[in-house]
């Protein structure tokens, strides 16, 4: 490291900003920037930029149309983007593109950010990129980090910053213990405000870095680790903007004066909440949350294990107990290269030799971990008081020891600031930041994830993993697997870190990626959630019957926003105006993100 250490401007708090970090966690965030900026060597453009103006509108007119929504939402709600990109880090994450870019940081980029304050702004700007056929893409927060950040799918889109003016938390029910969000409220946000409320008796799930949007994370379909993890499941009514302008309320919503929006998701006939997850068929609002009663005691538990090859055995032993909620969490299944990335060194502290960093090499340093050698690390958590606690870890771990080698590690063996008790924290719905400390394994250390959906089945979750292993080999890159393990399934989390400063890395990642999911697809694995850069392959991956899905989704699409404004391309549903003009991005080495103009708008479709 360094030894010159230069003072590290300070992170923003949460009093200052909506998407700020906690007073409480203002130490480690200072920390964790100093080790991003330390051996940071990308160096930043300051010329002013062109913007990137999206095809089918020429530059005058696009100016013009954005003076026009000026004068709708105030000046100071609407920035062209043509300042120098700045990539910032987590905690500062940028508006105007992808800060882990895997293509150029140019593809992936905003023409103008504009900040609605409620929903009836939400409504003026959908009617304005009506009247100008601009292609606009809601953020929530804009983390989404592995993901494509707050980037939009087309280039030169107006990113509708939804989170800066609309960050309210509208309600927290203490009785039926659920809430209502806007898109700007983070997982900090709702943990603080409901310990300065003191309702000691609520807790919320959170994701491994806490900075995220509860609503955008929902609706990626994005999990935490406690049992609330799979948010979807636990949402509650959404407040939608429609492509058009109109404003639904589903489930309960649509009942004037309910008082059930938040307890019972599903109202009365058709479910529409599916269509605007994963979608661009609306811009959600409103999002309502259910909260997890304190149980009354927890306790965390890491297992290890120590072979490659006791992942089979593991997770044939790992399914039964998890559907009969033994296994009460969604608990992480680790490799033993990722904690000692958690350590947050950069790699060429253990390796400084080509390639992925060769097995015997990982084993050597993992001896100095505090929980010894091994491959797998299973960080599981108990709920309940102490009685019912006992029985349930007794089960489990009977099932755990009967792999040869496996070890229970007595938590009171492991320092204050051990990783395990960051899992803790999790698990117990208290957001952190620990995680990040893996994006410095290389300098400008940015990631993006593979996530495939696996059976919680041995031979299964074997597969994917030698499918992630042998790719990444191949390509020369370390991997950082970890399954998220939901009831009946797993996520194969794979995150590669790359330098995304250097473009045979950025290329080799993209190989990677792109090799990674036909392989998967082969085998009859798909992913859960991917990358801007990956959506039309993954999607051409779900193709049963001749495309059947796509085909409704377009139909949807179609119907839903005639002129295509919303999203486009999101999740690889394009609008008919972009049909046919190779913008899906399937192929390795493309060099642009863009395809050949869009087609005029139909006079028909006139709002
Ligand atoms: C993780 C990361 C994800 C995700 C689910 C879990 C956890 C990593 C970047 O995406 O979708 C440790």
């Amino acid at each position: 490291m360094s030894s010159q250490k230069q003072a590290v401007p300070p992170t923003p708090l949460l009093e200052e900003k909506h998407n700020g970090i906690p007073a409480r966690l203002f130490d480690k965030a200072q920390k964790t920037k100093a080790r991003i900026l330390d051996i940071a060597t990308k160096t930043q453009v300051t010329r002013r930029r062109e913007p990137a103006i999206p095809q089918g509108i020429e530059k005058g007119k696009f100016l013009e149309a954005l003076e026009d929504l000026s004068r709708q939402l105030r000046k100071e709600n609407v920035e062209i983007v043509d300042k120098p990109l700045k990539d910032g880090w987590y905690m500062e994450n940028p508006n105007t593109h992808d800060s882990m870019h895997v293509l150029d940081d140019e593809e992936f980029i905003a023409s103008a950010i504009v900040y609605p304050g409620d929903t009836a702004e939400v409504q003026k700007i959908v009617l304005w990129a009506n009247k100008h056929h601009i292609p606009i893409f809601p953020i929530s927060i804009g983390r989404n980090f592995g993901y494509g950040g707050a980037a939009p799918r087309v280039r030169g889109s107006v990113v509708v910053d939804l989170g800066r003016r609309m960050n309210k938390i509208l309600d927290i029910n203490p009785d039926d213990c659920t809430c209502l969000v806007e898109p700007g409220v983070t997982f900090y946000a709702l943990y603080e405000e409901i310990q300065a409320r003191g309702y000691k008796h609520l807790w919320i799930d959170v994701p491994d870095l806490g900075g995220g949007s509860i609503l955008g994370n929902t609706l990626d379909r994005g999990v935490g680790y406690t049992p609330y993890g799979d948010h979807w499941t636990f949402h509650s009514g959404l407040e939608v903007v429609l492509p058009t302008g109109e404003v639904i309320r589903t489930g309960m919503g649509a009942l004037p004066n309910n008082n059930s929006w938040q307890i019972f998701p599903y109202g009365f006939g058709p479910y529409a909440d599916g269509i605007f997850s994963q979608s661009n068929f609306g811009i959600v609002t409103k999002l309502g949350m259910a909260l997890m009663p304190d149980p009354g005691g927890y306790e965390s538990y890491l297992y290890t294990f120590q072979k490659e090859e006791d992942l089979t055995q593991l997770v044939e032993i790992i399914r039964p107990l998890r559907i009969a909620n033994i296994l009460e969490n969604v608990a992480q299944l680790r490799h033993v290269v990722e904690q000692i990335a958690c350590l947050g060194k950069p790699r060429s502290t253990y390796w400084q030799g080509e390639g992925s960093m060769p097995d015997d090499v990982i084993h050597e340093v993992a001896k100095s971990l505090s929980h010894g050698d091994c491959t797998w690390l299973y960080y599981g958590m108990a709920y309940g008081p102490k009685e019912i606690r006992q029985y349930k870890l007794d089960i489990i771990h009977k099932e755990f020891m009967k792999i040869p080698g496996a070890r229970r590690i007595d938590p009171s063996t492991l320092p204050k600031d051990d990783y395990f008790w960051s899992r803790d924290r999790i698990a117990s719905g208290v957001p952190d930041l620990e995680e990040l400390a893996w994006v410095n394994w290389h300098p400008n250390g940015a990631h993006i994830a593979f996530s495939p959906v696996s059976p919680v089945r041995g031979v299964d979750a074997t597969k994917l993993w030698k499918i992630a292993k042998t790719r990444c080999n191949e390509n020369g890159l370390d991997l950082f697997p970890t399954y998220v393990v939901g009831l009946r399934e797993m996520h194969l989390i794979v995150e590669i870190v790359f330098n995304r400063d250097d473009p045979k890395m950025r290329k080799a990642i993209h190989d990677c990626m792109r090799a990674m999911i036909d392989d998967a697809a082969k085998e009859g694995y798909g992913e859960y959630r991917t990358h801007l850069a990956f959506m039309d392959q993954i999607a051409g991956t779900y193709n049963w019957n001749d495309n059947a899905l796509m085909k409704f989704n377009q139909r949807l699409k179609d119907c839903l926003d005639p002129n295509g404004i919303l999203a486009p391309g999101k999740s690889g549903v394009w609008p008919a105006r972009y049909r046919g003009r190779g913008w899906e991005l399937t192929k390795e080495g493309r060099e642009t993100s863009e395809g050949n103009g869009v087609a005029p708008p139909s006079a028909s479709t006139k709002l």
